[in-house]
């Protein structure tokens, strides 16, 4: 078990090459982007993560990790390539498939392959088990020890849940869970629950199905809360004090590459029995159109109304922009007939992240109708709110994370949850 093949080093493949190579093995990372490859032999990495920086340039400075565009014999392969969906939602595993097929020409007898990548049910039984097998491995008899790890770390904090989370191990055979478990108990903290593939396949989709239904129920909350003159987030803290309640928080949307998609991997193969995971994706899909239809409201009098949006990235205090709703948001409010002028702002977010200008947080506020909060940056969290006042024409404040301390002077700030009371400007 001394050396490691990592096929895909990106969000959860790089962090698991670091702490493997950490913990002593001798890791060879694979990837098919080029830039990540001369940027990890130079000991750097191109993803924004606590702690990962150097973790990967320590170990890449010892020789403990080594990075290329093709594999190399191992005792474990681990594959954790993005599975997208298709523009109809359903899952492209080609990824998955496409590293397995990489490493064929690499694999001996014994060797273990696991996949982390998370993938539709059935996909280890149906989809990695007959590559291994139709390159002559006979994975039931355990020539081959296959098993799906689902990863579950949150990013932002990846490097303390990677080693301290509760691992699921799903084996193609009892023994290939067993097997595959001695690697993660290289450098796991947590416990390690040992099941079938299946299991493992639709508990890391349930977990965050959960999740997704649990958001979409506090994003009607906030619409019905707008409607009945009542504020949500108090109606939510309060729900909250009973035992068996966790009501989630409304926002503009449920964004990043894994809430928005793995739904719809369990939608696929259950159409007509899912109904209830159909809808909660149609609703967290729908934020982005009702905060639209707030500023919309909120600047009907006004001719092109000047909007300073804080925040563009999909969730508070990560760089990742993928799946972003703020980004939506966006485009909806710049393509609009109305002429709205936007200036965004982001502490984390390039310019050669997105097609936008990124401005200096004062300058998007400087004579701004509205200013609408998208992200939930710590930078926000704690911002002197008497910065509205001075730099904006008039100072109100769409809050679509519920983030902003609380308003000075003359400030209006408008909370997803508490929108009832919106005034029309110029009214
Ligand atoms: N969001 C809300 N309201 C909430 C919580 C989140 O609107 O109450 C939004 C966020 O702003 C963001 C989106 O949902 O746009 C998703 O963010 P997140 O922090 O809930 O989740 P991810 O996508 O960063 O990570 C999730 C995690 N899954 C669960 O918590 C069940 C993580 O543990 C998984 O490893 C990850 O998906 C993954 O890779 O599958």
């Amino acid at each position: 078990m001394k050396n490691i093949c990592v096929v895909g080093l990106g969000h959860i493949g790089l962090p698991i090459s670091g702490v493997l190579a950490e913990a002593g093995m001798n890791v060879h990372g694979v990837d098919i982007d080029e830039k990540v490859i001369d940027n990890l032999q130079g000991g750097s990495i191109l993803i924004e993560e606590p702690g990962l920086g150097d973790l990967v340039s320590g170990v890449v400075s010892s020789g403990r990790l080594t990075a290329g565009g093709e594999p190399q014999e191992a005792d474990v392969f681990i594959v954790a390539v993005p599975t997208p969906v298709y523009d109809d939602e359903s899952a492209n595993i080609t990824y998955v498939e496409q590293a397995v097929k990489s490493i064929l020409p690499y694999l001996n007898k014994g060797n273990a392959v696991i996949v982390e990548s998370t993938v539709p049910p059935r996909t280890i039984q149906d989809k990695v088990a007959p590559v291994l097998e139709e390159a002559g491995w006979d994975v039931a008899a355990n020539e081959i020890y296959l098993a799906h790890c689902p990863e579950r770390v949150i990013p932002g904090s990846v490097m303390k849940e990677i080693k301290e989370n509760t691992l699921i191990i799903g084996g193609y055979t009892k023994e290939a869970a067993a097997k595959v478990a001695e690697v993660y108990k290289l450098f796991l903290e947590g416990e390690i629950i040992e099941t079938t593939a299946i299991t493992a396949e639709m508990s890391k989709l349930m977990e965050n199905t959960y999740r997704d239904v649990n958001i979409a129920l506090a994003n009607e909350l906030a619409k019905i809360s707008a409607e009945l003159d009542v504020n949500a987030h108090e109606v939510i803290r309060l729900a909250n004090v009973h035992p068996r309640v966790e009501l989630h928080e409304p926002g503009p949307g449920v964004g990043g590459h894994c809430i928005p998609v793995d739904p719809y991997f369990v939608i696929e193969k259950a159409k007509d029995v899912s109904p209830l995971m159909q809808t909660a994706r149609e609703i967290n899909n729908s934020m982005p159109e009702f905060v639209l239809s707030q500023i919309e409201k909120l600047t009907k009098n006004i001719s092109n109304p000047k909007i300073a949006v804080f925040g563009l990235s999909y969730k508070g205090d990560v760089d990742d922009v993928r799946g972003s709703p703020a980004i939506d948001v966006v485009f909806k409010l710049v393509n609009n007939k109305k002429n709205y002028k936007v200036f965004c702002h982001d502490p984390y977010v390039t310019e050669d992240q997105v097609p936008l200008r990124i401005h200096p947080l004062e300058e998007s506020l400087e004579k701004a109708d509205v200013a609408l909060v998208l992200v939930d940056h710590s930078e926000y969290k704690k911002m002197d709110t008497s910065i509205f006042e001075d730099r904006m024409k008039t100072p109100v404040v769409l809050d679509m994370r519920n983030c902003l301390p609380e308003a000075k002077g003359d400030t209006r700030i408008y909370p997803i949850g508490d929108l009832s009371g919106l005034e029309v400007l110029g009214e």
